[in-house]
């Protein structure tokens, strides 16, 4: 492997994009973003590619998210202007896959997160193994899920988005295959004989469709386990209804009758979030209802330059990427002191006339 920190090849009518910092869980960095951007270009015009595959480097996963600490280090200088260079080409980046004409498939092995969710969502062969730990995981750091999120959360039936918006929580195989957000499930010992047969082939726009779904289907398995999420989902759909936060709190405390119950440890575990966070994420969520995948992303892309103001996403990632103590100290620290002028405030950033970076996004 080279220190390229994405790695791009074509053979046989396949371009292989590697995600190549495995250090790091490959996570996404300005660098990283562009590059692929350029060559998701480059290949839907090249007719020698007729297929995208996307993998990880190393033995842990696809893509851990976007690289959080490479923000934070540039906090006292310019992190505007590199803050909106990363984010505006990331979200470019996911809107090149959403939009892609040909197949893409996803490896996503391992930890698929935040930056990793992203890229693999508006993808069209999504493999899930039983090592897949899926999550956007931003409610942890004081930020908020971004790349799309406010779009495809609110694409999943009754609560369950607002559910993994707010809480961060990890899911598997069984959970992403019910929700639609994986299209097979294979057991991981199996993708390099996979591999090996999609290198074996020459791939052409004629043959592709049908050879990559046969080829997938015949490796696919389909005991990929239970939906935890499905087992919980009346509990999840009536206290995560509400559109405030603090009733989405109360509801939970009052269903209690036992500290270790599910209601009092999603009620404690959305007490370890920041407040701030809670409620502009939730904005965020009921706002995307309304919106398309660019509106969102748009929408999205304020939000993320105004986090970039905001005291609780230093100290978030501070406490979990720096430190790691796992001890935030938010501040404001409670729900009640987060006004609502405070959370509209997220959403209106200036930029000067006509100059959204994102504003010629379509569809
Ligand atoms: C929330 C995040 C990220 C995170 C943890 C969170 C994130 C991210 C990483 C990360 C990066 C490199 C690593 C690693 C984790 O963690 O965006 O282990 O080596 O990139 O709670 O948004």
């Amino acid at each position: 492997m080279g220190e390229e920190p994405v790695l791009f090849h074509v053979q046989q009518g396949v371009g292989w994009i590697t995600l190549n910092r495995p250090k790091v869980l490959n996570s996404l960095n300005t660098e990283m973003v562009e590059s692929i951007s350029e060559q998701m270009e480059a290949w839907k015009e090249d007719e020698q590619v007729a297929l995208v595959c996307i993998v990880g480097a190393g033995e842990k996963g696809l893509c851990a998210g976007g690289d959080i600490r490479e923000l934070y280090d540039h906090r006292s200088e310019g992190i505007e202007k590199h803050a909106e260079r990363f984010f505006a080409t990331e979200y470019w980046m996911d809107y090149d896959f959403w939009t892609f004409p040909k197949p893409v498939v996803a490896y996503m092995d391992g930890v698929v997160m935040g930056g990793g969710v992203g890229i693999t969502m508006g993808t069209s062969h999504r493999i899930v193994t039983e090592k897949t730990k899926w999550a956007m995981p931003e409610m942890n750091i004081g930020f908020f899920p971004d790349v799309g999120s406010s779009y495809f959360f609110n694409q999943l039936p009754g609560s369950l988005g607002k559910y993994l918006a707010l809480t961060s929580s990890v899911i598997k195989a069984g959970d992403l295959m019910e929700l639609g957000y994986a299209d097979y499930y294979i057991h991981q010992e199996d993708w390099p004989q996979i591999v090996q047969n999609i290198n074996e082939k020459q791939w052409t726009t004629e043959n592709v469709q049908e050879g990559l779904n046969a080829l997938l289907s015949a490796y696919a398995h389909s005991d990929y386990g239970a939906s935890l999420l499905q087992e919980k989902k009346q509990q999840i759909d009536t206290h995560f209804s509400f559109s405030t936060v603090e009733e989405i709190v109360d509801s939970l405390e009052k269903a209690s009758v036992d500290k270790e119950d599910w209601e009092n440890k999603t009620k404690e575990l959305l007490e370890t979030k920041s407040p701030t966070s809670l409620k502009v994420t939730l904005k965020q969520q009921l706002e995307g209802a309304e919106l398309t995948y660019p509106e969102c992303l748009k929408m999205e892309l304020d939000m993320a330059m105004n986090f970039m103001h905001y005291d609780d996403f230093y100290e978030g990632v501070r406490a979990v990427l720096v430190d790691k103590d796992q001890s935030p100290n938010w501040n404001p620290s409670a729900l009640i002191e987060v006004s609502e002028e405070n959370v509209n405030s997220f959403f209106q950033y200036q930029w000067s006339k006509d100059q959204h970076p994102l504003q010629h996004m379509q569809k």
